[in-house]
């Protein structure tokens, strides 16, 4: 147990050290479809969830939504330039369902599909490396409106999607994630409603996220069967969690949030079984009578790679009395079975999203994964900060920023040292972007988006990163 009450270990992290990759480690950065592409109304999409809940009344603040964003599908080439001066290897981005298949069934939209043709023959003519995500996020509406991922249907409309994408696309993408972080699709759409689309059922989310996972194995099977030659795998968003004290409620506590947002996913995928102890916290829950018999052998489909967008930690305690609940992630209907858990807050510099810095916290993920796990290459699909930027003399020096990137890639090198397979390193993201909920008020970028002109500056972190992709490392400081 780490001491809740003093700041993460960074100088276990070889601070100010040069430090080399292995040669061929994979550097890129990381969007989404909704959070940068807008044009939510053109080339025959139509809309997702994330357009209807982020056009309804009090949903997102101020009432930003996605329609115009980072107006990235006209700027695309521009875009994919800016990669290529940043010496970018990789470039991971989501396909927007509703774009290529409008409705979510049926015939492809040839004109959606077209787009990300041109976006991948655009990165491989500059030597990037395309990475496509299946799922950001924007399920259609009319699937939603059917059931959504609580329903069983869905797992197998995204099956056919992936099939449509992989056909169109398959012959010059090699990496896929089919999800992007599924528990923020199943706990925070269909548990806390903080994400669209917006409902808040703890009974629905542990079904959303059961149908999330079938979805995935089932589109690796179809993607396997017609791409023999794709390197497959999902992304999820994992954090290490901490007991506040060593009280035997604090541990439980940790146990019960560890297995909610990490175990939920980790163990069907990777071992072919729910947590035992997941399932009797989910009692009062849920029966999992959602599970059919073969399920758990389609979700636990072997897989070439694991995705880990890691961000924060998790410190947490048991039921504290006259405590207020708590919002967004941290409300109690997020975490359906252990509403009563407290997040602790330890005091430690945090970002603009108020999540603790806590690099180690990485070393710890990437570890636990590859030794209770897999042997499978690991990648970091995201990982990056929100801080608040000042565009001075067109400059913007994001120093915090900068330091973030500096530290987790410090933890990365450590953790390969210890033996973690880690390929890769995306940093999210390329450039701000709508930040779901937060609209466009946090920026995670690390190219500044004048969302009026649509300008692109890029920011002292991009400039910074492009030396430590050109060294393959970090320089001495
Ligand atoms: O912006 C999101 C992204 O879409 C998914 N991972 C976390 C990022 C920051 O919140």
């Amino acid at each position: 147990m780490i001491d809740p009450t003093s700041p993460p270990a960074v100088g276990v992290l070889d601070q100010g050290a040069e430090l080399t990759f292995p040669p061929g480690f994979r550097w890129g950065a990381a969007t989404a479809a909704y959070q940068i592409e807008g044009a939510a109304a053109e080339g025959g999409r139509t809309p997702s969830i994330w357009d209807t809940f982020s056009h309804a009344e009090g949903r997102t603040v101020a009432g930003h939504t996605g329609d115009v964003a980072c107006d990235h599908y006209h700027r695309m080439p521009d875009d994919v330039r800016l990669m290529a001066d940043l010496g970018l290897k990789s470039y991971r981005f989501s396909v927007s369902w509703p774009r290529v298949q409008p409705g979510g069934s049926g015939a492809a939209n040839a004109e959606g599909l077209d787009f990300y043709q041109r976006l991948v023959d655009e990165l491989l003519g500059r030597g990037i490396e395309p990475w496509l995500t299946l799922y950001h996020w924007d399920l259609p509406q009319p699937l939603e409106d059917a059931g959504g991922w609580p329903a069983r249907d869905t797992a197998a409309r995204f099956a056919d999607y992936a099939q449509l994408v992989g056909d169109a696309l398959g012959d010059r993408v090699r990496y896929w994630t089919t999800l992007n972080e599924p528990w923020c699709s199943a706990f925070l759409g269909y548990g806390s409603g903080a994400h669209a689309p917006g409902r808040s059922d703890g009974a629905d989310a542990v079904r959303a996220g059961h149908h999330l996972m079938l979805g995935h194995g089932l589109a690796v099977q179809a993607l396997r069967a017609s791409r023999p030659d794709a390197r497959l795998g999902l992304t999820v968003n994992l954090y290490p969690v901490t007991p506040a004290s060593d009280s035997p409620a604090d541990a439980d506590a940790a146990r019960r949030i560890d297995g909610l947002a990490n175990r939920f996913f980790l163990d069907p995928v990777l071992r072919g079984s729910y947590p035992t102890d997941l399932r009797a916290d989910l009692a009062s829950v849920t029966d999992f009578g959602h599970v059919r018999d073969g399920d758990l052998e389609i979700i636990s489909t072997p897989l070439d790679l694991v995705g880990i967008n890691y961000y924060s930690r998790h410190v947490v305690a048991g039921p504290v009395e006259g405590e207020a609940p708590q919002a967004y992630w941290r409300a109690p209907t997020c975490w359906p079975g252990s509403e009563e858990v407290r997040f602790v807050t330890r005091g430690v510099p945090v970002t603009d999203m108020n999540w603790e810095i806590d690099a180690p916290g990485l070393v710890e993920t990437l570890e636990r994964v590859h030794r209770e796990y897999t042997d499978l290459p690991l990648y970091v699909t995201e990982n990056g900060s929100a801080f608040v930027d000042a565009v001075v003399d067109g400059r913007v020096d994001d120093v915090d920023r900068l330091a973030y990137f500096d530290s987790h890639l410090r933890a990365a090198h450590a953790a390969i040292g210890a033996g973690v397979p880690l390929r890769g390193y995306f940093a999210w993201s390329l450039m701000d972007n709508f930040e779901w909920a937060w609209g466009y008020t946090k920026r995670f970028g690390m190219v500044h988006v004048d969302y009026d002109s649509q300008a692109r500056i890029p920011k002292s972190s991009a400039r910074w990163y492009a030396e430590v992709i050109r060294r393959n490392g970090l320089a001495a400081q």
